[in-house]
């Protein structure tokens, strides 16, 4: 029940360093670059409203553990990624007090804390001769395996048994196929999720440890789980899918980053083809995913396209089309930084402006959905269904909506059908969620209504019930 309660949220993903400061807020402080900025759990525990004014009702933190404190010619460990200690919280972010009261806030908005934790390395600064002492528990170089960076993705043991990084900042890549190391993770992620209350995991680097590693680890977690499968063929992911529940969808954002923002554009029924039938050739079930049109190691959509219109699609995709959707902080803000660091810019810097346009036509999209969900148990559950395709766009339906797609950008314009499903003695009113025009189908099934779409904008009807 744990894996339906994740189904129905929307999930927003934060980096502790860069979100939000512990006592009060410095719009003016630095806001960029590859250093600690000052970010804390506290002062996420003080920002919950903005999340819940959003209408997110979950948050995904950083990992939590103690990092190198060495500064590098690629920064600080601000992210988290580059593990000291796994017994020992990361003192920039706070107290181990702080990380409990953070989730116990969270809990008692009844929302839901996921935490980000990395399995496959511990991280070393420079190329020199390596202190293995101030590592805890893996303290000896037998618990690493050879320093040897991975050369090719698309080979699993290059993949698995490879150090990621460079000999600016090494990975050093534990021996995971261990099965004391494996017994230390698993008593370790119990410890971890019943000391702070986590309801769920980000497991990052995914493809770097052999998939047998899975299993024991995530029954000993007892929480649901996301894995980080950076790739972007839905086989690929799919047969991760076989030792953990869900995965980020890689798949789909390559797909929606060649629709929407990458020139040339590709037909929104190519983007039909791969984005949900392949995807559901491959994946057993795709309602599970975790979406997402940016995250801390992509350039943001607007980095990649201006067109307003375009944006506004990505983001009605990701809220709409099967899956868990994740907001990356800032996006609600119309951040438009490229390669990391640039897209991990501190969200103080924004003011946390919640009259921001683009904070407000997200509010409404989540909160719509969440309305869609309380109304219709099985949204989360239900396929999407297409109802009109063509080479700009795509429609379809999922209970209680229908979600328009468009990718001919600000200066197209279409007109297409659309066949409406009316329940069994009553009439079908859908209403935009935008303007609040109405569209009435009539009781003779199936029923027709013609869709005009504006300037390549996005639609979304759904039944005019929910705004109320
Ligand atoms: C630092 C600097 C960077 C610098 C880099 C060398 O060092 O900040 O500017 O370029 C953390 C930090 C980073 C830091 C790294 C290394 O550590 O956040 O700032 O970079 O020190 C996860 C996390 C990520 C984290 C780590 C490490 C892992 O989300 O934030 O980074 O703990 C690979 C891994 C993946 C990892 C990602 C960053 O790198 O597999 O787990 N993410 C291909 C490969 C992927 C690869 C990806 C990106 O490129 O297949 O395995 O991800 O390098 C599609 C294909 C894909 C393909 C893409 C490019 O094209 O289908 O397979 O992905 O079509
Ligand atoms: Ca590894």
């Amino acid at each position: 029940q744990s894996t339906q309660r994740w189904k129905s949220q929307c999930i927003y993903q934060i980096l502790t360093d860069r979100f939000a400061f512990s006592d009060e807020d410095h719009s003016n402080a630095p806001s960029t670059g590859r250093m600690y900025l000052g970010g804390t759990w506290r002062g996420i525990a003080r920002k919950l409203d903005y999340i819940q004014a959003l209408g997110c009702t979950a948050i995904w933190i950083s990992p939590i553990v103690k990092n190198i404190e060495d500064v590098t010619d690629y920064g600080q460990g601000y992210h988290g990624y580059w593990a000291q200690d796994l017994l020992d919280v990361n003192p920039h972010f706070g107290t181990k007090q702080d990380l409990i009261h953070l989730v116990k806030q969270v809990h008692d908005r009844n929302m839901l804390c996921m935490v980000d934790i990395v399995v496959n390395h511990m991280a070393h600064a420079g190329s020199g001769e390596i202190d293995y002492s101030k590592y805890c528990p893996f303290n000896s170089e037998a618990d690493y395996h050879p320093r040897k960076y991975v050369q090719n993705y698309d080979d699993t043991v290059d993949c698995e048994t490879g150090w990621l990084g460079d000999d600016t900042v090494g990975l050093m890549d534990i021996r995971t196929e261990e099965p004391r190391v494996q017994k230390f993770f698993q008593n370790w992620i119990r410890d971890l999720v019943q000391m702070y209350h986590f309801d769920g995991l980000r497991i990052d680097t995914v493809k770097h440890v052999h998939r047998e590693f899975y299993p024991p680890f995530i029954e000993a977690a007892n929480v649901f789980t996301f894995g980080e499968v950076f790739h972007g063929d839905p086989k690929f992911v799919g047969d991760y899918l076989r030792y953990m529940p869900s995965s980020i969808n890689y798949p789909l954002y390559y797909q929606i980053r060649k629709a929407f923002a990458q020139l040339p554009r590709m037909s929104m029924k190519e983007f039909y083809e791969k984005a949900v039938l392949e995807a559901r050739a491959n994946i057993p079930d795709t309602t599970i995913l975790g979406n997402f049109i940016e995250n801390h190691d992509v350039p943001r959509i607007l980095n990649m396209t201006s067109d307003s219109s375009l944006l506004l699609n990505t983001l009605v995709t990701l809220l709409y089309i099967d899956g868990i959707p994740i907001v990356f902080q800032g996006q609600e803000q119309m951040f438009f930084g490229g390669d990391d660091p640039e897209n991990r810019n501190a969200l103080w810097s924004s003011q946390y402006d919640t009259t921001h346009f683009m904070f407000n036509v997200l509010s409404k999209m989540i909160h719509v959905r969440q309305s869609l969900i309380e109304k219709f148990p099985d949204f989360c559950t239900t396929l999407s269904r297409c109802v009109y395709l063509d080479d700009y766009n795509f429609a379809f339906e999922r209970p209680g909506c229908i979600v328009c797609l468009c990718n001919g950008g600000s200066n197209s314009n279409f007109q297409y059908p659309v066949s409406v499903s009316v329940e069994q003695g009553s009439v079908a009113r859908l209403m935009d969620i935008w303007t609040e025009e109405i569209f009435e189908a009539s009781p003779s099934s199936p029923s027709t209504v013609n869709l005009i779409v504006d300037a390549g904008l996005p639609k979304v009807l759904v039944q005019s019930s929910i705004l109320r």
